[in-house]
């Protein structure tokens, strides 16, 4: 995987999509410049799993962009997905390494800084730094890291670091300037009128900030 890759990092979210289909949202996307496409599916059949992610992978083709599969090492692993992204309480890393072998991606959510420094003994592909801010589309989750905090997080890690957690065009270039690699967005791309443009608009501020 190469670090640009995560630069707009697409999560999806069927409840967010009003209907609409992942693959219609994931190829507009895509059109409008996203780097990497998320599959995460918290509530699916696992052959339906499978299904959508095979659909996913012919949308991704030709345009080169991985696919990862949220949580799910099996579903990554039957649909020749290019990665898996786990979080702390999913598949210990090691495990999902040894399985999927040393070619897959594999990313990692961080939820503080001790995390980050256990991350750092581990050979991921990346990290998932979570939350950077509090968020309605998942409220489950650890103390948000804020600006401050995601800047501290990049310097800690020695991998490539992705932000989640609100990302959208009023913070995507605050964030960026902190030296994160990427922004991971679910609903400023998911539910917006126009994915395309939506995903247009976040990926040239993210290239202002980072130039
Ligand atoms: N993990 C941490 S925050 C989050 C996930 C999946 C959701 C981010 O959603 P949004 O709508 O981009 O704030
Ligand atoms: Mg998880």
């Amino acid at each position: 995987m190469k670090r640009n890759q995560l630069r707009l990092y697409l999560v999806t979210d069927r409840a967010l999509a009003g209907g609409r289909d992942i693959e219609d949202i994931v190829r507009e996307s895509v059109e409008g410049g996203a780097t990497m496409v998320q599959l995460r599916e918290k509530d699916i059949d696992t052959r339906d799993f499978i299904e959508l992610a095979l659909r996913l992978k012919k949308v991704l083709a030709p345009y080169g962009v991985p696919l990862i599969i949220n949580d799910r090492v099996d579903v990554a692993l039957a649909s020749d997905a290019d990665g898996v992204h786990i979080g702390q309480s999913d598949m210990p890393y090691a495990m999902a390494r040894r399985i999927l072998g040393p070619d897959k991606i594999i990313g990692l959510s961080v939820e503080n800084f001790a995390q980050i420094e256990e991350a750092n003994s581990l050979d991921v592909d990346y990290i998932g730094v979570s939350p950077v801010f509090a968020t309605p589309t998942k409220t489950d989750t650890a103390a948000p890291f804020g600006l401050e905090g995601l800047r501290r997080a990049v310097e800690m890690s020695v991998h490539p670091t992705v932000a989640i957690g609100g990302m959208n065009a009023s913070t995507a270039a605050d964030v960026i300037s902190t030296g994160t690699d990427g922004i991971a967005v679910v609903s400023a791309i998911v539910c917006a009128a126009s994915p395309r443009k939506a995903s247009e608009e976040l990926l040239e501020i993210i290239s202002k900030a980072s130039s």
